[in-house]
């Protein structure tokens, strides 16, 4: 594994491109062993590009079981929101709605990545997450329906998704605030020597926040184990990235900072799962954070509310043509990793399960007028609360 090993040095120009050209087996040799993951044998060493692909890999780099699992994650996130959509239609999802659709690999991939100990933290399209970490579908549809058998108890609905029990900590509206926020985890995780790292996922729209720059900085200065994730999707909310940054390869931003930082084609689970584990194998090194940019695409609008009437349908079309799920069961079946049957399975055993979160939170009540006085604080007596 030595010779596969990131270099330490701080003054590397990028170490995670070199890492890349480099890597092998040791990006899926993380100190702790990954979720879910057994890499193939054979697994052919490549390097993240942002280049589009329509096909899948000659060979099918990684095991039935990890194929199984993407599928299975990423069917589940979109098969949930293509329902949420519905019953916001419904009105019965009010406020706030944001869906992930198009952008499940940037999940899944980095899932298979990291160990069960690890954190997360994400901005407001938050569904996907909770539920590629094991939060019952049951408690994000309750959630969305603000009722008290939510993961948040129906106090924080679709953008303030929290379960602690799989160390997600939300789901955060102010677009950049959880940039400090995730550095600030990983440094209680250092400060703590815990081995584990935080994952902080962000849209495009947030990389001009100022936060970011102090979070950066101070991420590198004290080699914090953080991975910072730009989900570079074209747009925030209706304007393009072109109209916003001067860069528009937004992972040079990270340069500046001397932090490795790479792109990532991220309609591809493999290419994530791959920058994620050499991202970890840093962090978990003592090397600091890494900023990885996926590219991305989300094929509804920014919320409910937006037709999206900013951009073209070829636009749409073509990424659509390269979705991340067919890719995967592409590769599953071109490689007889399973049959179109057991696919349909998973299927149908997906389509029960979201049938059974919207019958749960259907049912379920909504809270109590004394719960808006509960989890304000952390401390019950905090002293500025009088009755
Ligand atoms: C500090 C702050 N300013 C403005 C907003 C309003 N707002 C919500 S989302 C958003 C755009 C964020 O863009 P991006 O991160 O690319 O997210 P995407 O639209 O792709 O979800 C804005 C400006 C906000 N929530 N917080
Ligand atoms: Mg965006």
């Amino acid at each position: 594994m030595a010779d596969t090993k990131v270099q330490a040095t701080s003054k590397a120009s990028n170490p995670a491109k070199k890492a890349s050209a480099t890597k092998g087996k040791a990006a899926v040799e993380t100190a702790k062993q990954p979720q879910n993951v057994k890499p193939a044998a054979n697994k052919a060493a490549k390097a993240a590009t942002d280049a589009p692909k329509a096909t899948s890999p000659a060979k099918a780099e990684y095991s039935k079981e990890t194929y199984l699992t993407w599928y299975e994650q990423m069917m589940l996130m979109r098969k949930f929101e293509e329902k949420a959509g519905q019953l916001y239609g419904q009105q019965k999802i009010k406020g706030f709605c944001h869906l992930y659709i198009g952008q499940e690999a940037c999940v899944a991939g980095a899932v298979s990545a990291l160990t069960k100990d690890d954190k997360w933290i994400t901005a407001y399209r938050d569904h996907a997450h909770p539920l590629a970490l094991g939060t019952s579908p049951n408690a994000i549809m309750a959630e969305l329906f603000a009722k008290a058998t939510g993961c948040s108890k129906g106090k924080g609905g679709s953008m303030h998704m929290f379960d602690k029990e799989v160390n997600f900590i939300g789901g955060h509206g102010i677009v950049g605030a959880q940039v400090p926020m995730g550095a600030g985890i990983a440094f209680a995780e250092k400060y703590n020597k815990t081995g584990n790292l935080c994952i902080a996922y962000m849209g495009d729209g947030a990389v001009r926040q100022g936060a970011l720059h102090e979070a950066f900085n101070m991420a590198m200065l004290w080699k914090l184990p953080v991975i910072f994730v730009v989900e570079n999707n074209g747009y925030a909310m209706g304007t393009s990235v072109q109209r916003s940054s001067n860069v528009t390869e937004l992972y040079t931003i990270g340069e500046s900072y001397d932090m490795p930082s790479e792109p990532v084609n991220a309609m591809n689970v493999e290419d994530v799962h791959e920058a994620v584990a050499r991202a970890a194998e840093r962090a978990r090194a003592g090397e600091g954070p890494t900023f990885l940019e996926f590219k991305t695409y989300r094929y509804k609008g920014h919320s409910m509310s937006d037709p999206a009437k900013y951009r073209t349908k070829d636009e749409l079309e073509d990424y659509r043509s390269r979705d991340t799920i067919e890719a995967v069961r592409h590769t599953i079946l071109t490689h007889n990793l399973a049959t179109e049957e057991d696919l349909a399975a998973i299927d149908e055993k997906i389509k029960g399960q979201v049938q059974e979160s919207v019958e749960f939170a259907e049912k379920s009540d909504y809270p109590t007028a004394d719960e808006l006085y509960h989890d304000v604080y952390v401390q019950q007596d905090y002293p500025y609360i009088r009755d």
